[in-house]
């Protein structure tokens, strides 16, 4: 990644967004999604006349606070962007020592800038040529500028494109490490942070250590267990280095490549029973697929405080197990914010009637499998205890372990101690005061040793490493093609030993790197490098030296490894652009994708979409539900704020199919899938897309489920689920599905009799 970490977390925090001179928002809605954090960019606004720019295809209540509202065709952000470093590079309004001393392969992307000319990206984005030129100006000259996303640039087949190019552009203005700068990347639920943290990722581990056999061993000795042991869980020692199957594509495993569907890589069998904890389900795309796989299954079991409505969906009539799981204020423990500070959280009360908390349901499923001891073994190691207190000890077991992101000096001691003292820090910088001095609010990661101060802006180099400075991370080697990765002379955090770039530090160069000597003692108790070293010795002794133990190196514009070294436009699989298609095609499938076999150009291609499906279709969210809503339809108050399914609509794009306000409408998908909403009239949505919520389920394909739910179960709002019609396509890298770039054909619903 361009940005180390930026791929998924904030480099900065809400609280610094009012440092902005400007922001920039790229496909996310805080007005609704984040109502409390946008507080902070309204403050930016107030107190430095910050000016806001929303790039949006729909005009949101965020945009009716921005200064400057750019409408832009989903899934050409790259282009928008592209359009701006061009303007930034012809005017010379780049960071040139930035980006001398702190990047890798700017040029290859001044190059592709080159020809994202304002007139053509006018073409392909939709948005004025000299729109684009008022925004480019604006934002490059006003100072330090933070740019923030969330969905609408994740949510495509070329996501994790937008995702590299958004930090590229503050890159080129030299925004990155710096107060009021940053990519800062909106999260979504509650503790998302630190569920992606603790690995519920199917390509890593805790940490984002790798499945290599090497991180492996580290877990097995860190967790107290034999490497062989958990080996022996795995089919055969091959399977553990593999990429499991994606949340979005778990269906793919229990359809198994029946009847015409994507072909799996599964050791040869297909998925059996599905455990759900936590997830509705029914948000993910392709619900006719969703539904298909439950029907599939032997076994599911649900653990949900609701009813989940994928047992409404789903035809399965035996072996569907509803386990009341508690909610989160009926336990504790720690839980990480977007900006990765960490707080504790305390149980308000016991759990109710014959709820369990997930801990308790995970813990007892362990006895029943028989690997209770091994799964509860590691938070014993510390204090080498008999038995563990929860949540204490798993607490101080990931600070035990994780050194790649720096949770060292997370312990539930200090950790608790922030909480109870989240009065003593200000709110813009996060600064201690009184007797939390010298520490940031939640300790924000990297958090390197128990006496760190925490992290609060990543990269950032007028900060000696002691209180949160760093440069970037050295991950990629010494150097490319000839190239030097480590950064340039003076650019090293403040204080530090070494005035430039250095490599991480490991067992091997510590001593001539840090220009010490160290004792047969720390010899033999440190680890091969710096993340597996469980003396910590690697981190403490760069401490005295002012180093980041992971390096100093320069931030990568090109990544050599993906199918796009640097990244470039592409259609949607579903292009309202025909001709466009053409000029910017999709990826080649994708064979073994997350197991998975996933089409790009020949979905691409199949047919030209557009004739049959002329209108753009983009999903999002409202302020009054979450995720797949049922949490919010089953309270009569929120479900009264939206208390049926419905699609905003454009009243001349309704007018030409004879749709009313308020009448019925069918939507169909080039699925063959189709859901039956409401029409209501909105000028948010120009008059080539419509806008549709996924917060609903419990109807499918034009049929009232509801009957299904056990007595008295039933939510206060239920409708079609816009998952129906959510289109084939998924990320090349990540396999996110292009819910927020898809094609649909609307059509007159009849009001039945
Ligand atoms: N009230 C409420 N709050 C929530 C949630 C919720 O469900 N309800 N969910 C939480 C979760 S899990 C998440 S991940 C976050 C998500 O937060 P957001 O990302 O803000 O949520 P969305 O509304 O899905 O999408 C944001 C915007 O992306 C726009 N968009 C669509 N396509 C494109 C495109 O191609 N380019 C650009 N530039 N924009 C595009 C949409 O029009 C929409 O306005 O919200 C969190 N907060
Ligand atoms: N079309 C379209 N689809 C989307 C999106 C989009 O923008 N457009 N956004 C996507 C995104 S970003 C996300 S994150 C997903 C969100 O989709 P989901 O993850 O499905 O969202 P939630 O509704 O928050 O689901 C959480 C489930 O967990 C249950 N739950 C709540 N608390 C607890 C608890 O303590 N323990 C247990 N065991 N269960 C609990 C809730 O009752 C609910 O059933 O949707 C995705 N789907
Ligand atoms: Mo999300």
């Amino acid at each position: 990644m361009a940005n180390t970490w930026g791929y998924g977390a904030m480099t900065n925090s809400l609280g610094d967004i009012q440092n902005a001179k400007a922001i920039i928002i790229f496909g996310a809605n805080p007005a609704v999604n984040h109502p409390v954090g946008f507080q902070h960019f309204l403050k930016a606004q107030e107190r430095n006349n910050a000016q806001m720019i929303v790039v949006d295809p729909v005009f949101t209540k965020t945009a009716a606070k921005a200064d400057i509202y750019v409408r832009i065709r989903p899934g050409t952000d790259i282009a928008f962007m592209y359009g701006m470093l061009h303007l930034i590079f012809k005017n010379g309004w780049e960071d040139e020592d930035f980006i001398n001393d702190r990047v890798y392969a700017m040029d290859d992307i001044k190059a592709e800038a080159a020809k994202w000319t304002p007139e053509k990206v006018s073409d392909v984005t939709g948005v004025p040529a000299e729109k684009l030129i008022q925004v480019t100006k604006l934002y490059a000259s006003a100072g330090v500028g933070t740019l923030i996303w969330a969905m609408g640039l994740t949510q495509h087949s070329i996501g994790s494109s937008n995702t590299r190019l958004a930090p590229i552009l503050q890159l080129a203005l030299g925004n990155m490490g710096k107060e009021g700068g940053g990519t800062n990347i909106l999260r979504g639920h509650d503790n998302v942070q630190g569920a992606t943290d603790m690995g519920c990722l199917s390509d890593t581990l805790p940490g984002y250590y790798g499945l290599s056999e090497g991180s492996w061993k580290y877990f097995a000795s860190s967790w107290g267990v034999d490497f062989e042991w958990l080996q022996g869980r795995f089919k055969s020692s091959e399977w553990m280095g593999k990429k499991g199957f994606t949340l979005a594509r778990w269906w793919a495993g229990a359809i198994n490549g029946k009847d015409g569907n994507d072909q799996i890589h599964n050791a040869g069998t297909g998925l059996k029973n599905l455990f759900v904890m936590g997830n509705g389900i029914t948000s993910i795309a392709q619900q006719a697929k969703v539904k298909e796989g439950l029907d599939n299954l032997d076994m599911l079991v649900l653990c949900d405080p609701f009813v989940n409505e994928a047992a409404i969906l789903t035809d399965k009539q035996d072996d569907v197990f509803i386990l009341p799981a508690a909610t989160q204020f009926e336990t504790s423990g720690t839980v990480v914010a977007t900006n990765r500070s960490v707080q504790w959280r305390t149980k308000v009360v016991d759990p109710l009637y014959e709820s369990k908390t997930d801990q308790w349901i995970m813990f007892e499923l362990a006895k029943r499998l028989g690997f209770y001891d091994e799964f509860t073994a590691g938070m014993k190691i510390k204090e080498n205890k008999k038995d563990f207190t929860w949540p204490e000890d798993a607490t101080d077991e990931i600070a035990r372990i994780i050194k790649t992101i720096g949770l060292t000096g997370w312990t539930a001691k200090r950790v608790k101690s922030h909480t109870e003292n989240w009065h003593m820090f200000d709110q813009i910088s996060g600064r201690g005061y009184g007797k939390m001095k010298g520490e940031y609010y939640g300790l924000p990661w990297p958090c390197w040793t128990e006496k760190h101060s925490g992290s609060p802006v990543l990269y950032n180099t007028d900060r000696s490493v002691a209180e949160g400075g760093m440069g970037f991370r050295n991950r990629f080697g010494l150097e490319h093609d000839g190239t030097n990765l480590l950064a340039e002379d003076g650019s090293a955090p403040k204080d530090s030993f070494i005035e430039g770039g250095y490599p991480e530090i490991n067992k091997d160069n510590i001593e001539k790197v840090l220009g010490i000597t160290l004792t047969e003692d720390e010899k033999a108790k440190i680890g091969k490098n710096w993340k597996v070293d469980k003396s910590n010795i690697i981190v403490e002794k760069c401490m005295e030296k002012g180093l980041a133990p992971y390096g100093n190196a320069k931030a990568r514009a090109k990544v050599w490894t993906f199918p796009d070294q640097i990244p470039m436009h592409r259609e949607p699989l579903h292009s309202p652009r025909a001709d466009l298609v053409k000029e910017f095609p999709s990826y080649e499938d994708k064979s073994n994708h997350f197991r998975v076999d996933t089409k790009y150009i020949s979905k691409q291609t199949e047919q030209e979409w557009v004739k049959d499906f002329p209108i753009n279709l983009v999903t999002g969210r409202l302020v009054n539900m979450n995720g797949a809503g049922m949490e919010n339809r089953a309270s009569k108050y929120l479900a009264a704020l939206s208390p049926e399914m419905f699609c905003q609509i454009h009243p001349d794009l309704a007018g030409k199919y004879g749709i009313r306000d308020k009448s019925m409408m069918w939507i169909h998908s080039p699925e063959g899938t189709k859901i039956k909403v409401k029409a209501k009239y909105s000028f948010s949505v120009s008059e080539d897309r419509i806008f549709i919520p996924f917060h609903f389920a419990g109807h499918f394909q034009g049929e009232d489920l509801t009957h299904k739910f056990p007595a008295g179960t039933a939510p206060y709002a239920s409708g079609e689920s816009a998952n129906t019609v959510t289109n084939y396509g998924y990320d090349i890298v990540t396999q996110i599905p292009e819910t927020k770039g898809g094609l649909c054909r609307i059509e007159y619903a009849k009001e039945e009799a």
